[in-house]
């Protein structure tokens, strides 16, 4: 048979196979029988042998597997098992570093490990009540060289999050659902597929508690959750081991669970102040006249513009740490920095990980260097790996390369370079997953890049060199494997086989690892190498990375986008959960998808929803597709007013996120809530994904259906306030119809029990807003008090001497505002505004003095009461009602 017949061949049977595996026969293999166990303080040891005939389903069942449990810390259990024989791939410390452990007693876990030995199965139960939250009982587990199997059961219509990158609801559906993981460039992010990135953990919520359990492994998998014969949830995963850690959670805190995730993947990064403000992009800007221009109709607009961007359009035909000579030419595009940092604004510009091959062009120095360096990716005959991407033929950096961070952080420092080059405020990376146009078997890149047409010619007209710009500025104002490129079990990979669209499985990374183990990876650790690179331009300065493709733990560096989506009225209401997924569950808080949609065609309407929801987004930017009509906020008048309504509320609390985002960078509390993190008791709150909470305290309700002005929402049990009057709102665990909601408007509400700090009102740039006065807004809950915090430094420092840290407390009629006043705000307290409040109090005491009526003021109506209170921001304030 031919060679690329027999190829096909066993391709196919494969899939066959993959697809039609009963899995009674899965069951029905012998699994393994514990011998030897030992038990020595918070760690359990034991010998795994095969219980019976071997099964062979994907493979040779591996005889012999170790088994080591350990109790971390008293809410989290560390099971690992292995080959007993030889050592497997598992994911490079260097990459994933593993959490310490304190190495607890059983006796004081608030979870416990139990087992049967003959079968060997295990389960995971909860210390206080017994009651079980993980089981192998009655699934074997089966370990062969390229398939590992563990099946859990679950409780009926279990309330499943997590897994990822997926376009699936929220509340992952139960019944028949297969979640694959591996790393893919997934234009249209279609539903049911593999996306960007991986990250192999899930919260499970019962009203009894919310526990997690994240899967250390890097290699492809299908993780499957079932309703045939009793819920269940199975993973099936081609390489590795089986590395798990078992997350407690807690039986009333539904966040406990994320801090505890937290503690296993790492704190996310701070980020700076100033990368929550407006952030616009687009692919597909024609010149650097055409980039100037929105600059200067966004401030003619009067629509506040913290960041443009520019996607791969800068560039000489598509090369990365190029710019076009005539269309981006390197002293327009500094002016254009340089008019921007004059003016507050900031820059980002794209930087993909693909560099161009071309050896004969002795000036293209990015790859001489590179090749120098010897730091790209490795075809299995150990010449350099090529492939297809945005210039035509390129190469790969290999991130495990010992020089690949020199490589980077040179050309980085290079092209970036303040003085002679772009002085970017953050950096976009993309493609790397890795992407890769060369449809397989690939066999000549050159040939597919001229069918291709990459890299695209330009058809514009070059602009005129000397073009004036911002005239209207008012602003100034390694182990063998039988088949590493198609393994017996094949996971659902949307792209068809491991390699497709991507590069080859078979390809070898400098320590010998192949990307069949550590593609999943690439993308987190392009991440890494780029933040590494930001710093060394800026040393002590936070940076903001955003990529595309992301494994566990990422969020401790960058943040992210979810990718090419569509102007679509189904991506607008995904976008809530793709980003709860991200921000509440895989600690990556940094997230946002592209307002008005990537590609395809947006509608005003779209758009101007799009704007008011997407200013909830913790990263908020307008980017889209060059073949697809602008959408800039100021094209439309009502998506102009939409965005200037919503970022106007944006700004305002932003030193309320700000403070959210600092907690979860200190301890893990996301960033975003469902609303069942915080009614965890209430069962109609589990399915809820088109409503969130913004930091603690702020419900977003958005409008989700085209043309319409009404939104059914679900208010909890719970006192909530109208944002905009202030009005309080009786929830009462029911549907409320919202009617006649304006397009330039978006329904949200203060949740109950908070002091807010607020900013009196919005600017045109970040920098502007901290010179703003505060206010507070005293939202007190059911049982009349409410608190709040506030953290304020400069901003942007990685190391901050000085901070101010303030706690915020209301009951029985005083408002205490109390803390460390470190950093200068140089700001007022200009009011604190009570809300709920039926009749004006008979005085007021402001810091222990009587404040004159002339400065009280009560709105029968909205039952709001306005106290101006005007005191420097920088010592301990008290409001007493009486
Ligand atoms: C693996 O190790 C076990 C005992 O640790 C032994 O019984 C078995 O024969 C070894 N060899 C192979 C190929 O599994
Ligand atoms: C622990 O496992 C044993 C053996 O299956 C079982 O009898 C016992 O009920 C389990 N304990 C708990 C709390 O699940
Ligand atoms: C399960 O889902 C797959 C893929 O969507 C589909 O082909 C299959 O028919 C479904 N099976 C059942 C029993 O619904
Ligand atoms: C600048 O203003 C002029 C005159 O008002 C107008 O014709 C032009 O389109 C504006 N350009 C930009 C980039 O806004
Ligand atoms: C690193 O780069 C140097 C050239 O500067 C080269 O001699 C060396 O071989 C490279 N290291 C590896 C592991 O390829
Ligand atoms: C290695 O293989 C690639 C194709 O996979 C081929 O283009 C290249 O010429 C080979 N290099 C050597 C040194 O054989
Ligand atoms: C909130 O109050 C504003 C101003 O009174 C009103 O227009 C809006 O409809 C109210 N929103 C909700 C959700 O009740
Ligand atoms: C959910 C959804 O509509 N996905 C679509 C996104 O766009 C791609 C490509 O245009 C479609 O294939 C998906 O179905």
């Amino acid at each position: 048979m031919h060679w690329t017949l027999l190829t096909l061949w066993l391709r196919l049977v494969s899939y066959i196979c993959a697809a039609n595996v009963d899995p009674a026969a899965l069951d029905a293999c012998p699994g393994y029988n514990a011998q030897n166990v030992k038990t020595e303080g918070g760690t359990l040891t034991a010998d795994l042998t095969l219980a019976g005939e071997a099964c062979n389903v994907f493979g040779e069942d591996l005889v012999a597997l170790s088994l080591r449990v350990d109790y971390e810390t008293k809410d989290r259990i560390h099971l690992k098992i292995v080959d007993a024989n030889s050592s497997r791939y598992e994911i490079p410390d260097s990459v994933f570093p593993r959490p310490s452990s304190q190495a607890v007693s059983p006796d004081s876990a608030s979870i416990q490990f139990n087992f049967t030995t003959s079968p060997f199965t295990f389960s995971i139960y909860r210390s206080s009540s017994q009651e079980v939250l993980f089981s192998t009982a009655s699934h074997p587990i089966i370990f062969e060289p390229q398939y590992l199997r563990v099946k859990t059961n679950l409780p009926d219509n279990a309330n499943i999050y997590g897994f990822g990158e997926h376009t699936n609801p929220f509340h992952l559906p139960t019944d028949n659902m297969t979640l694959t993981l591996w790393s893919r460039d997934s234009f249209g992010i279609p539903t049911g597929t593999n996306l960007y990135g991986n990250h192999p953990v899930y919260f499970e919520h019962r009203t009894t508690g919310t526990h997690g359990v994240f899967l250390l492994n890097s290699n492809g998998m299908d993780v499957k959750l079932s309703n045939t014969a009793g819920t269940s949830l199975e993973y099936n995963v081609i390489g590795g081991i089986m590395d798990f850690y078992f997350l407690a959670g807690s039986e009333s805190d539904p966040a406990e669970v994320a801090r505890q995730y937290a503690e296993v993947v790492g704190l996310p990064a701070e980020v700076a102040y100033w990368t929550f403000g407006l952030h616009q992009c687009r692919f597909g800007y024609k010149d650097f006249v055409d980039v100037a221009g929105v600059v200067s109709k966004y401030a003619a607009a009067g629509i506040p513009l913290e960041t443009m961007w520019t996607d791969i359009d800068y560039m000489d035909r598509r090369r990365i740490f190029t710019v076009d000579p005539q269309y981006f030419p390197m002293n327009r595009m500094r002016e254009i920095v340089d008019f921007l940092h004059s003016h507050d604004q900031r820059f980002i510009l794209m930087t993909d990980p693909a560099v161009a091959f071309i050896p004969d062009d002795p000036d293209y120095t990015p790859y001489h260097r590179g090749k120098d360096l010897n730091i790209y990716l490795k075809a299995v005959n150990g010449s350099d790996f090529v492939a297809l991407v945005w210039p035509g033929v390129t190469v790969y950096p290999d991130w495990f390369h010992p020089n690949v961070t020199e490589y980077w952080t040179n050309e980085f420092l290079d092209f970036y370079d303040p003085e002679t080059g772009l002085d970017i405020d953050g950096a976009w990376i993309d493609m790397n997953e890795p992407a890769n146009f060369c449809n397989l078997p690939c066999d000549d890149p050159f040939q597919q890049a001229k069918e291709q047409n990459l890299p695209p010619p330009r058809t514009n007209p070059a602009p005129d060199p000397n073009a004036p710009i911002f005239q209207n500025d008012s602003l100034s104002q390694l182990r063998k494997r039988d088949d590493i490129l198609n393994p017996p079990y094949a996971i659902n990979n949307a792209a068809g086989a491991l390699s497709s669209k991507t590069s080859m499985t078979n390809t070898v990374h400098a320590n010998g690892l192949q990307e069949y183990d550590a593609h999943n990876l690439y993308g987190s650790m392009m991440s890494i190498a780029t933040r590494a690179a930001m710093l060394a331009r800026r040393p002590g300065k936070r940076t903001l990375v955003i990529t595309r493709s992301t494994f566990a733990g990422i969020g401790a560096h960058v943040g992210k986008w979810l990718g090419d989506n569509v102007s679509l009225w189904e991506h607008y209401r995904f976008s809530i959960a793709g980003m709860l997924n991200f921000a509440t569950i895989f600690q990556v808080p940094m997230v946002g998808s592209d307002i008005c949609g990537f590609s395809g065609e947006t509608t005003e309407t779209l758009c101007a929803r799009w704007a008011t929801l997407g200013a909830f987004y913790p990263f908020m930017r307008n980017h889209n597709q060059d073949t697809s009509p602008s959408q800039e906020y100021y094209i439309w008048p009502l998506v102009t007013q939409a965005a200037k309504n919503a970022i106007d509320i944006r700004y305002r609390l932003m030193d309320y996120f700000y403070t959210a985002f600092h907690q979860a960078h200190t301890d893990g509390t996301p960033v975003l809530h469902p609303l069942w993190f915080k009614y965890p008791k209430d069962a109609n709150t589990f399915p809820l994904d088109l409503q969130f909470f913004f930091g603690d305290s702020i419900l977003v309700s958005p409008v989700t259906e085209e043309g319409s002005t009404s939104v059914d929402i679900y208010l909890p049990d719970d006192i909530f306030y109208n944002f905009t009057s202030l009005a309080p709102i009786e929830g009462t665990g029911s549907t409320v119809s919202l009617t006649n909601v304006d397009f330039t408007t978006i329904p949200v509400h203060i949740k109950g029990g908070v002091v807010l700090p607020l900013r009196v009102e919005s600017a045109m740039t970040t920098t502007e807003l901290r010179t703003k006065d505060f206010e507070f807004v005293v939202a007190t809950g059911q049982d009349g008090t409410a608190s709040g915090s506030l953290y304020i430094d400069d901003g942007e420092s990685i190391e901050q001497s000085q901070m101010t840290t303030v706690d915020m407390s209301f009951k029985e009629g005083k408002l205490d505002v109390k803390g460390t006043f470190d950093f200068p705000t140089g700001v007022n307290v200009a009011r604190v505004r009570f809300l709920n409040v039926e009749k004006a109090p008979k005085k007021v005491k402001v810091n222990g003095k009587n404040l004159g009526h002339s400065r009280i003021e009560h709105d029968a109506t909205n039952k709001v009461l306005d106290v101006i209170v005007d005191v420097a921001f920088d010592k301990d304030l008290s409001v007493e009602l009486s």
